[in-house]
């Protein structure tokens, strides 16, 4: 029997990942390719339902590739690819678009947010669309479980209920999926507004710490991020949202307890632990932009690296896009 299949995906709209990024899902598909057969995906045709430059897109989609490499997934241990490589994603998702109603896209609180953003005229059919092909990116893998954060459990719903639909008028063809929400993971917040998450499209340079950012800068970024009233260094989400922020990262990155932390730092200021939190910091990331950079410097590698990942990604994709061709009655193209 096979291991348990995950697949997850990745957006490539930043020059780097963030923080958030990093200890939130890319650490955890670290952990993950050692027990299941992993599959991870840079999610490029989502990446244009909002409008972009190819130039950067081409130059992203590398950096995140590489980010994913130097931060410890192992081609030998799992498959790495680049959604566009992979036709099928597409094709599958107009199937898939045309099994879902209307009003049931409608409800997807993410496009919500997304289109109150850049106002909702301007908003593509695309970013509308966009959960469905999500739907597509994680049934064309017959994956089992889908890790990724909280905010992504509506879309998951929506990926359950199209295979569900599917399988029933079309007979079996696709596994439900069951989302891998680790209870646990770190939610990290702007380090310059603690109450709203680390976040690539809304957060500001000072707010956000970048896995590929350099040591400086990311020292100066936590010396100046914001802090609460008092000087105590203690977890309370409530009174001390911005402290909290800085515990849990910490807290994150060395496997200590908040507790254990707060012991460790009683009696002391808020510079000696940032100081020690930078330090942390930046010997957690170092390693990852040190390994990101070398993958980088050789293009043609790493280009190979994901045209092999391509290859495994599409010998799924291809078994299972040719039943559902049979399954929904497209004739056999000889
Ligand atoms: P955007 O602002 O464009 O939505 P983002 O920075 O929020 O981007 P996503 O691309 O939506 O990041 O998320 C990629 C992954 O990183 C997801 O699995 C998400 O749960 C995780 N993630 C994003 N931000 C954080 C955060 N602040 N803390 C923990 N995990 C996060
Ligand atoms: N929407 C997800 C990114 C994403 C994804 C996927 C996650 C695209 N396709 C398939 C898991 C499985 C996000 O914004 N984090």
């Amino acid at each position: 029997m096979s291991a348990n299949r995950v697949l997850s995906g990745i957006q490539p709209t930043a020059d780097s990942f963030h923080l958030g990024n990093y200890l939130g899902a890319i650490r955890q598909w670290v952990t993950l390719q050692e027990s299941y057969d992993a599959f991870y995906c840079v999610v490029d045709l989502h990446a244009i339902t909002v409008p972009q430059d190819p130039a950067l897109l081409r130059r992203r989609s590398r950096v995140a590739a590489a980010q994913l490499f130097g931060a410890g997934l192992d081609p030998k241990r799992c498959t790495v690819f680049v959604q566009s490589h992979i036709p099928e994603h597409a094709e599958l998702s107009w199937v898939l678009s045309c099994l879902t109603g209307f009003g049931e896209a409608s409800r997807m609180i993410q496009f919500k947010d997304k289109s109150l953003r850049s106002g909702a005229d301007q908003a593509s059919v695309g970013l509308f669309t966009y959960p469905i092909l999500q739907a597509a990116d994680i049934l064309l893998y017959q994956t089992d479980q889908v890790p990724v954060g909280e905010d992504q459990r509506q879309h998951l719903e929506l990926t359950r209920d199209l295979a569900q639909r599917f399988n029933h008028r079309f007979g079996r063809t696709f596994v439900v999926p069951g989302p891998y929400i680790v209870a646990d993971v770190a939610k990290i917040a702007d380090l310059q507004d603690p109450s709203v998450k680390m976040s690539k499209s809304s957060s500001t340079p000072q707010g956000i710490i970048d896995v590929l950012e350099d040591p400086a800068s990311i020292r100066k970024k936590i010396s100046r991020a914001v802090t609460d009233m008092g000087s105590e260094i203690r977890a309370d989400n409530e009174a001390k949202p911005g402290v909290t922020n800085l515990l849990r990262i910490y807290a994150a990155l060395t496997g200590t307890s908040l507790e254990a932390l707060e012991r460790q730092y009683e009696g002391s200021g808020y510079g000696a632990f940032k100081k020690d939190l930078a330090d942390v910091v930046v010997d957690a990331l170092a390693p990852v932009r040190e390994r990101t950079e070398e993958i980088l410097a050789d293009e043609a590698e790493l280009d190979r690296m994901l045209a092999d990942g391509a290859g495994r990604a599409r010998e799924v994709a291809t078994a299972t896009m040719a039943l559902v061709r049979d399954r929904v009655g497209f004739l056999p193209a000889r």
